[in-house]
C-alpha cells in the first residue's frame, strides 16, 4: 500500500526507532509494564516518526540524531493520546480499548506522564538544546489547544477562525515540530528549519479536518462511533460551515439546536451531522484541504526533485485519502 512505498526509504531507520522506543520506555514496573507492551504491539502508523526521519534525509544520511528525536515526539504524541482518551472519555484508540477504559483514569494520567518523561529524556541524547526546545513548546501548544478546545465547546462557538488556531495547537504542532526536529537534527539552515516546519503545519492542518470528517460517518474502519465530537460538544468544519453560510428557518433551528441544549441527545447529533453534509460541510472541508496541500506542496519546491520529496508528499495525500 501507499504507506509501504513511503516507508521504504528509511526501513533500516525505522528498525532502529522501535528499537530506540522499547529501550527508552524499559520499566521494572510489571503494572506500567503490561500497558507499554501493549502500546510496543499496536504502536499506529508512526506517520509522525516517519515525517522526523524523511525531514533528516532530505539533507543526506539520517543521523543518530534523527532516530531520539523521532523516538521522543512519538513518545510525546502517545502521550498525548492517552491524556486525550482520558479528557474524551473515549473507550476505543486502534480498534482497541484505551488505557483509562481496560484500567482507569489514574492510571492512564500516570502512564502518560511516564510517556512523557521517557520523551524528554530521549530528547536529550540528542545533545541539541534547540531539539529539546522544540519538545518544550509542543508540549505547551498541545495542552493551550486542548483546553481551548473545551472552553470552545462550552461556549458552543462557532467560528472558523477559532477553529483553526485549536487544530493548529493541538494536532498541526506536532507535525510542525516533527518536521523542525528532523531539519534540526541535520544540521539545516534557520530558514529550511522553518520552511520545513510550515509544511509539517498544513499537513497537521490536514490530519486533523479529515480526522474531523470521519466523525460525520459510521464506523466501519476507525473503531469508533459517529457523532463523538458533537456529542462532547466539539464543532468541526463541515457543520461550522454549514451553520455559518446555511439560511432561512432550516438554519434558524440548527443554530437553537445547538444553542439549546447543554449536552446534545443523539436525535440532534444526526439531525446536525446530515444538515451539516445537505449543506455541503464535506465538500468545503476538502477544498480547504485541498487548498492547504497545494501550499505546502509549493513550501517544498525550493528542494531539488527526489525520492524523499516524492514521500513526504505522498504522506500529504495519503493523509488527506485515507480512509481510517
Ligand atoms: C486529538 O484530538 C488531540 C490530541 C491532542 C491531545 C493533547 C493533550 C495534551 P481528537 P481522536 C491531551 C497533552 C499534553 C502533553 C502530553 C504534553 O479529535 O479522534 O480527540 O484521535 O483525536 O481521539
Ligand atoms: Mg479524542
Ligand atoms: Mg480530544
Ligand atoms: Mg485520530
Ligand atoms: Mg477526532
Amino acid at each position: 500500500d501507499k504507506l509501504f512505498s513511503i516507508r521504504q526509504p528509511i526501513t533500516e531507520e525505522l528498525a532502529l526507532l522501535n528499537k530506540t522506543l522499547t529501550e527508552s520506555l524499559h520499566t521494572t514496573s510489571p503494572l506500567m509494564n503490561e500497558v507499554i507492551q501493549a502500546y510496543l504491539e499496536s504502536k499506529g502508523k508512526q506517520i509522525r516518526p516517519i515525517l522526523v526521519l524523511l525531514c533528516a534525509k532530505l539533507f543526506g544520511e539520517v543521523p543518530r540524531e534523527a532516530i531520539d528525536a523521532a523516538a521522543s515526539l512519538e513518545m510525546l504524541h502517545n502521550a498525548s493520546l492517552i491524556h486525550d482518551d482520558v479528557v474524551d472519555e473515549s473507550q476505543k484508540r486502534r480498534g482497541l480499548p484505551t488505557i483509562n477504559h481496560l484500567y482507569d483514569n489514574r492510571i492512564a494520567v500516570l502512564v502518560g506522564d511516564y510517556f512523557v518523561s521517557c520523551a524528554l529524556a530521549c530528547s536529550i541524547k540528542t545533545n541539541k538544546m534547540p531539539i529539546v526546545s522544540c519538545l518544550g513548546v509542543l508540549g505547551r501548544d498541545l495542552a493551550r489547544g486542548e483546553i481551548d478546545q473545551l472552553s470552545n465547546a462550552r461556549n458552543h462557538l462557532l467560528d472558523e477562525n477559532a477553529y483553526f488556531e485549536v487544530i493548529r495547537r493541538k494536532t498541526a504542532s506536532l507535525f510542525y515540530a516533527c518536521m523542525q526536529v528532523g531539519a534540526l537534527s541535520a544540521g539545516a539552515s534557520a530558514e529550511d528549519v522553518a520552511r520545513l516546519g510550515m509544511f509539517g503545519e498544513k499537513l497537521g492542518l490536514c490530519f486533523q479536518i479529515k480526522d474531523d470528517i470521519f466523525d460525520y460517518y459510521e464506523d466501519k474502519v476507525i473503531g469508533k462511533p459517529t457523532g463523538n465530537d458533537l456529542r462532547e460538544g466539539k464543532i468541526t468544519l463541515p457543520l461550522i460551515y454549514a451553520i455559518t453560510h446555511g439560511e432561512g428557518s432550516e438554519n434558524e433551528r440548527m443554530r437553537d439546536l445547538l444553542l439549546s441544549e447543554e449536552c446534545l441527545s443523539s436525535d440532534s447529533v444526526h439531525t446536525l451531522i446530515e444538515y451539516a453534509k445537505t449543506q455541503g460541510g464535506i465538500e468545503y472541508a476538502y477544498e480547504t484541504m485541498g487548498r492547504i496541500r497545494n501550499e505546502a506542496v509549493d513550501l517544498l519546491s525550493v528542494f531539488p526533485p527526489s525520492g524523499t520529496i516524492d514521500s513526504l508528499i505522498a504522506i500529504l495525500d495519503y493523509t488527506i485519502e485515507r480512509e481510517k
